[in-house]
């Protein structure tokens, strides 16, 4: 037997994945809310999930130690994901990558602050709008930065907005539109095929009966 391994976020992700796994018939026999398990087995013999940080779902596709995996495009835009194939936006986990300033700050001219744990979509969207920018990396929190004079500026993923708002900041720029995408590592694909072409066909199928 072929086994399949899908690595999935424990978050907001595996919460919009489950309906779509378990159309395919993949539920995981324990639940990884309550479970410690990092390795999930499902209701189909072939298939485990392991949970992991949605930052390490890109890492463990492209080496193959995860054949299949459910990730941001945010995550996949700051991985670097050519060693990927993406071969389905499964449209769940739906948000937009923004700027965001404090609320009626003056424009800035000339060089910016800005905080983020997206360092390569910043630097890659400001210097394609011609702005000098010094990114700040962090790892959470973003939204504290402005307020103490630590950037002038954030880049971060945006849902309802309550976040900012809450903090005293206003979404600006679009810089992309989010969603969660399947990504298969290139040597699964080839070795595997007829297994991942089955659960690719799978998905497409229930996400159309969603439109
Ligand atoms: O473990 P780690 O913290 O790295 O990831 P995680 O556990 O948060 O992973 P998971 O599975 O929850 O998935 C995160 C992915 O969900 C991101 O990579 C995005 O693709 C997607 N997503 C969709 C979001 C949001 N919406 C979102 N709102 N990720 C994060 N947020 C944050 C946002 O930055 C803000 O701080 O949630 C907060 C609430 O958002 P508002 O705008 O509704 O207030
Ligand atoms: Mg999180």
């Amino acid at each position: 037997m072929n086994m399949l391994t899908i690595a999935v976020s424990k978050g907001r992700i595996y919460d919009d994945a489950l309906p779509l796994l378990e159309e395919a018939g993949i539920v995981p026999i324990d639940d990884p809310k309550k479970s410690r398990k990092l390795i999930l087995r499902t209701t189909r013999d072939d298939v485990n999930l392991v949970i992991i940080r949605a930052t390490d779902v890109p890492t463990f596709v492209e080496y193959g130690a995860a054949d299949i995996g459910i990730a941001g495009k945010d995550v996949l835009l700051e991985h670097g994901a050519e060693s990927l194939y993406e071969p389905l936006d499964l449209g769940i986990a739906k948000c937009r990558m923004m700027t965001a300033t404090p609320v009626g700050a003056p424009e800035i001219k000339g060089r910016i602050r800005v905080a983020t744990k997206y360092v390569k979509i910043a630097q890659q969207y400001f210097s394609g709008i011609g702005v000098q920018a010094e990114i700040i990396k962090l790892y959470g929190a973003m939204e504290l930065a402005p307020l103490v004079g630590l950037a002038d500026c954030i880049v971060d993923v945006v849902d309802t907005g309550n976040t900012l708002k809450a903090n005293g900041l206003e979404p600006k720029e679009l810089i992309a539109n989010i969603s969660s995408r399947l990504v298969v590592n290139k040597a699964s694909m080839k070795i595997k095929h007829q297994v991942i072409q089955g659960l690719l066909d799978q998905f497409k199928k229930t996400l159309a009966k969603r439109d």
